[in-house]
């Protein structure tokens, strides 16, 4: 038998990048593959285009996930998982999410061609909803798979035009009247997610292959400030209640409250609208977004609580509620997936980093549920959520070829 790593191919892999990218592509060679959106259709389409000579099966979930399913010898056993997502950020690049979907039907295809049948079914997942950017929080799919949160908590939720995530559900599933819907949440036997980096440390110390130990905290938080619409040329500066003055003096508060010397804490203010958002009328409402992570979970926990006091503070004379999206403490990965990942790779003859990651994942919370573990890729640069996020074939290819041992391993030859 040969194993699977084997038969990885790296045109093939690189190659289906490129043809993903397509859906959503960008004039500056990102990709924007909103959540739930015509381009994630086009591109789910693709994926089961791509993969019907593998005779995987698909399926999807009230909540909009998307699986491949190889079957096992034991068709009813509990199925290992591997995937990402396939959604992206506006200005996303091609590799963030896309990579893990793609490299784990790669590692099918390899197995396919060791002619092993494992003794547990594999699915390649596509959560949905990752990224977070079209409609808020991030993760709904697999946090909602994984029972972590309620779906009917995220079916309300609307992007910038008044769209629900459950419109766009109901709309997805009529693109998809064909592939079977699936109950929520299975009994998974353990999950693995490839995806790059995102950051430099593989690229600056030479790996091709990191073995990620855990997942920082992140907690997001939605502020509105509530001040009164006045006329621009006559409204005394004195009486103003400037809604969009008093963000950003909450904004710069925050920044100067959660300033780190060491540079650990992670304090993002990526999003704010403003209402009616005319330069002669003063500001009635302003709304933004909080994105705050730190490794150590009762830091993260104490600097979160004091967000809604200070903007309440820093915020007057204007009205300000906080309300918090998303809550998840910093995660370590079972250290028996970590060395599994690391001794294949080694077999393999690839050298492995082992490092955290800053990035947020889906596999935070299939933790909750199974044995998980990622496998991570340099990125260049470590530049990502940004059209110029690349990546090499090669080390594509290697986080494959670990990958499909790995899967291999946990599906029982
Ligand atoms: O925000 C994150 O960490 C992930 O890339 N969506
Ligand atoms: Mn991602
Ligand atoms: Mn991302």
């Amino acid at each position: 038998m040969t194993r699977p790593s084997t038969h990885v191919d790296a045109a093939r892999l690189w190659q289906s990048h490129l043809s993903l990218a397509r859906h959503g592509a960008t004039a500056a060679g990102g990709v924007n593959r909103q959540a739930l959106s015509d381009e994630e259709i086009a591109a789910r389409r693709e994926l089961i285009a791509a993969t019907r000579d593998l005779g995987l099966a698909a399926f999807t979930d009230a909540a909009g996930n998307f699986f491949l399913r190889m079957d096992g010898r034991e068709a009813d056993a509990p199925p290992v998982l591997t995937g990402s997502h396939i959604d992206s950020q506006p200005t996303g690049g091609r590799f963030d999410g896309a990579y893990g979907v793609l490299a784990g039907i790669e590692a099918i295809r390899a197995l396919r061609a060791s002619g092993i049948t494992p003794r547990r079914p594999i699915e390649v997942v596509a959560w949905m909803n990752e990224e977070g950017s079209r409609f808020a929080p991030g993760m709904m799919g697999s946090a909602a798979f994984a029972g972590a949160a309620e779906l009917s908590a995220f079916l309300t939720v609307t992007d910038a035009s008044g769209v629900s995530v459950g419109d766009e559900l109901a709309r997805m599933q009529k693109a998809f009247r064909d592939v079977p819907l699936r109950p929520l949440g299975q009994p998974v036997a353990a999950y693995v997610e490839a995806h790059i980096e995102q950051g430099p440390l593989l690229e600056q110390e030479g790996f091709s292959v990191g073995v990620v130990t855990g997942i920082q905290g992140k907690r997001t938080f939605r502020v509105t400030v509530s001040g009164e619409e006045a006329h621009a040329g006559t409204t005394p500066l004195r009486g103003r209640r400037d809604a969009l003055l008093a963000a950003t003096a909450i904004i710069q508060g925050l920044s100067r409250a959660f300033t780190d010397p060491d540079d650990i804490l992670k304090f993002t203010v990526g999003r704010i609208e403003v209402q009616p958002n005319a330069p002669s009328v003063v500001a009635a409402r302003a709304v933004f977004s909080i994105d705050l992570r730190h490794p150590d979970s009762a830091r993260l926990r104490s600097l979160g609580d004091d967000i809604a006091g200070l903007s309440i503070d820093y915020g007057r004379p204007c009205e300000v509620t906080v309300r918090e999206l998303s809550c998840a403490m910093s995660l370590e990965f079972p250290q028996p997936i970590r060395d599994l990942i690391r001794g294949r790779a080694t077999d393999i003859g690839i050298r492995t980093l082992d490092l955290p990651s800053a990035a947020g994942h889906d596999a935070r919370f299939l933790h909750g549920v199974c044995p998980s573990g990622m496998i991570f890729v340099p990125c260049k640069g470590g530049i990502s959520h940004n059209e110029a996020e690349s990546a090499t074939a090669s080390d594509l290819a290697d986080g494959a070829r670990v990958l499909a041992d790995v899967l291999l391993d946990l599906a029982g030859n």
